[in-house]
């Protein structure tokens, strides 16, 4: 049955799984500066999510921030994968202007008191937005350095409220070859699906992306709703998003259907495991140019003191 996700009272800032359970001692002492600034501009930002391009403002997140340069916009818009456009770099500039992203809307099903397929601004209204710099790093051994503006996967999944036999949470990109050519070849089980633990969802480097670079997202880039996990092998961070479900089992993800072998559920950057058909120790930086230095591949993309404690006891070469 359908419920209004309005009808049920916000999420008390008591309620929220207090940062120094999660967060590095780095993260802290500067986080409560950050997060406090960004809640202040919440309220005016609501009318911002607009078209593609659109100007979207919000203020950085320092304490989740690298400080590296982020990446060209140009080189962030214009070298993707979304195979829904076709495998080739440039494919999804060229073909995703055929995504309609608005309206949009966003089922919620499975193991929730809250379900129901909720319209894309019913979806973000509460949520304020900042901006957070992450490293992006792909499981091709390439990376990125992108200030994206979204807003904590948790925050949102927490006023579904999820019963205890929400073990996962599925995530599946719209499924619509009229507006999505390179689901007319069998390249992935469409629709693209991935997945997190339950744990891995509620931590506060999850992020909702709508934007980056001070504007709307791209959809190239996964408009108008994506995923960013900054630690995971980019495969993890699902874009356009139009289902996500609460499961007590893991899902088969699209890679991991395509090729077991190569792509598991977890997907940790890992600079220990190697691809089996090519090392992850080190990443080319787009951008960089041609001759310039590979910079080594940090374990969990550089984000370990923060989420590392989510493995412990983990076989991490069995669970790649
Ligand atoms: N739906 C969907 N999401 C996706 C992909 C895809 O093909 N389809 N590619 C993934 C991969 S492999 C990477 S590296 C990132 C790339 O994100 P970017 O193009 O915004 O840099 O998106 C991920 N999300
Ligand atoms: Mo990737």
């Amino acid at each position: 049955m359908r419920r209004s996700l309005f009808t049920t009272p916000r999420i008390a800032a008591s309620d929220i799984t207090p940062p120094e359970r999660y967060l590095s001692r780095r993260a802290l002492l500067a986080g409560g500066v950050g997060l406090a600034a960004a809640h202040t501009l919440g309220a005016g930002m609501q009318s911002a999510f607009a078209e593609t391009g659109d100007a979207l403002a919000a203020l950085r997140n320092e304490a989740f921030s690298v400080t590296e340069r982020p990446t060209s916009f140009e080189d962030v818009s214009s070298y993707n994968n979304f195979y829904e456009f076709g495998t080739g770099k440039n494919d999804p500039a060229r073909y995703a202007v055929k995504l309609r992203t608005r309206p949009w809307s966003v089922t919620v099903s499975g193991a929730a008191e809250i379900t129901g397929t909720y319209t894309l601004e019913d979806m973000l209204k509460p949520h304020p937005l900042e901006e957070r710099v992450y490293r992006l790093r792909c499981v091709e051994a390439w990376s990125m350095v992108i200030p994206w503006i979204g807003f904590p996967l948790g925050d949102l999944l927490k006023r579904f409220k999820p019963t205890s036999k929400a073990k996962y949470v599925i995530f599946k990109t719209l499924k619509d070859m009229g507006q999505m050519r390179g689901q007319r070849e069998p390249v992935l089980d469409w629709p693209y699906t991935e997945g997190l633990r339950m744990d891995e969802a509620m931590h506060p480097l999850a992020l909702l992306a709508v934007g980056m670079y001070g504007r709307v997202l791209p959809n190239q880039d996964g408009a108008p709703l994506r995923l960013v996990v900054p630690w995971k092998y980019g495969f993890k961070s699902i874009k356009s998003i139009v289902s996500i479900q609460f499961a007590d089992r893991a899902p088969r993800t699209a890679w991991a259907i395509a090729a077991p072998e190569e792509y598991g559920f977890y997907a940790n950057v890992n600079p220990a495991v190697d691809h089996p058909r090519w090392s992850q120790a080190s990443e080319r930086r787009i951008g960089d140019g041609l001759f310039a230095q590979r910079h080594p591949t940090l374990p969990f993309n550089g984000y370990a003191s923060d989420v590392a404690s989510l493995y412990s006891g983990m076989d991490l070469r069995r669970n790649f």
